[in-house]
Order: C-alpha cells, then structure tokens, then sequence
C-alpha cells in the first residue's frame, strides 16, 4: 500500500525511512516531493499536533492516499517553551538551521546549565482520505549545550544533548538518535495505528 510522507524536510525523511522500516512497516513510502503540484500547507495550527494534522490531511485529500506527518520543534524552559512550533523558521527564513540554532545560542547567552533545559517534540499523525485521523507525540529531554557539536542530524541536534548522555544529538549515529528520540518515540507509537487502519 503506498503511505504518503507529507514532508518536504529531508532530515525528517531520512529518519522516519529507517524508523518506521526497523519498526516493520512494509508500505511503499512516497514523498511531498513526488506530488509537486500539491502546493504547500499552511501550518496555521497553535500546536504540533494541530500542525501535523493539518498536514497529514492535506496530503491525504489530495493524493486519495493514507498520508503520516511529522511537525516538531524544540521547546527551552527559560524561553517559555520558545522556539516550539515556530522552530524552522526561528530566525526569519524557513528551513536555515544553522541561523536558527546561532539565534538561539545567542538569546540564552552564558545562562547556566541548569537553566538550559529543554526538549525536542514531535507530533505524528495519520490521515486517511475519508477524514479519519490520530495522532500521538513523542518527546526527548535535555540540555542545551553553549557550542554546536556534532555532525550527523540535522536543525538543532548539534546543541542539544538528551539527559543521561555526554553527547550531542548530532554526536550520535544516525541509530542510536532514533532509538531515544522524540521522532522515534511518535512514530513507533503510530506504527500498530497504521496497520489498524490502513492495513
Ligand atoms: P515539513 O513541514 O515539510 O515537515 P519543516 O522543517 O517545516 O518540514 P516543522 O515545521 O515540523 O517541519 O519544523 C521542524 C523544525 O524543528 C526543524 O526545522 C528543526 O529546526 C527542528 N527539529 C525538529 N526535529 C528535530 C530533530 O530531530 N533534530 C533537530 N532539530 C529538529
């Protein structure tokens, strides 16, 4: 069965491929990309969930086919939960991860550790062409480190490193990220819905 990946993020791509294939999903995965006259969604929602289901319809209603997305973000404590839903756009442009996590370095400037925790979320949702929808969330927490550090991942891991380890997100490899992450956690949670409902 083909499952539409309403997504455009090629980070995002590359991790749920191997997630939701090590989780056991057999479906023929195709792209955003592969419908590029669908034109982009408008993420007018006030949370992840809303956001994802926004997506996940859109794609649904206008491919005919079962459709999963993904919207996420990093959420800091002392920012009051900023840059949250507005993560990939966080300095202006959409998408320029590297401005957007030297932004964000800046506005925390030397606060101390204990004051630099937050979390990546991700919202997982499924729509089905007749309307049907779910969605489940999944989160990692963590501390904000003062420098980049890291090469693999993409968006903020280089400054993220989750509770309990000495690393950055993008010091892990690829497998030991999907293992504990917020993407990885979501998605499994989706995997059993999927093959409830679309087979
Ligand atoms: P689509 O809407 O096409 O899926 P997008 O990049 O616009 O792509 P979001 O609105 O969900 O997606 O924004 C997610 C942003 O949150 C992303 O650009 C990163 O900056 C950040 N982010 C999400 N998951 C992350 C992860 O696992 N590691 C690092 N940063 C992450």
């Amino acid at each position: 069965t083909r499952l539409i990946l309403a997504t455009r993020n090629a980070g995002k791509i590359t991790e749920l491929h191997a997630i939701l294939a090590d989780a056991g999903l057999t479906h023929d995965l195709v792209g955003a990309d592969a419908y590029p006259d669908i034109p982009d969604v408008k993420e007018t929602g006030v949370t992840f969930a809303e956001n994802a289901l926004l997506k996940a319809h859109a794609l649904a209603r206008a491919t005919g086919h079962p459709a999963i997305a993904d919207d996420s973000g990093l959420c800091v404590d002392v920012l009051g939960g900023a840059p949250g839903i507005f993560s990939a756009r966080w300095a202006g442009a959409h998408g320029n991860d590297k401005a957007n996590l030297d932004l964000l370095l800046a506005q925390l400037g030397d606060i101390s550790d204990p004051h630099r925790r937050a979390y990546f979320a991700c919202a997982a949702a499924l729509a089905l062409p007749d309307g049907t929808e779910r969605v489940v969330e999944g989160r990692l927490e963590g501390t904000l480190r003062h420098a980049p550090a890291g090469g693999y991942g993409f968006g903020y891991d280089p400054i993220l490193q989750p509770e309990g380890e000495t690393r950055t997100c993008a010091e892990l490899t690829p497998a030991e990220k999907n293992a504990i992450s917020h993407r990885g956690k979501a998605f499994r949670a989706l995997v059993p819905v999927v093959r409830e409902l679309v087979g």
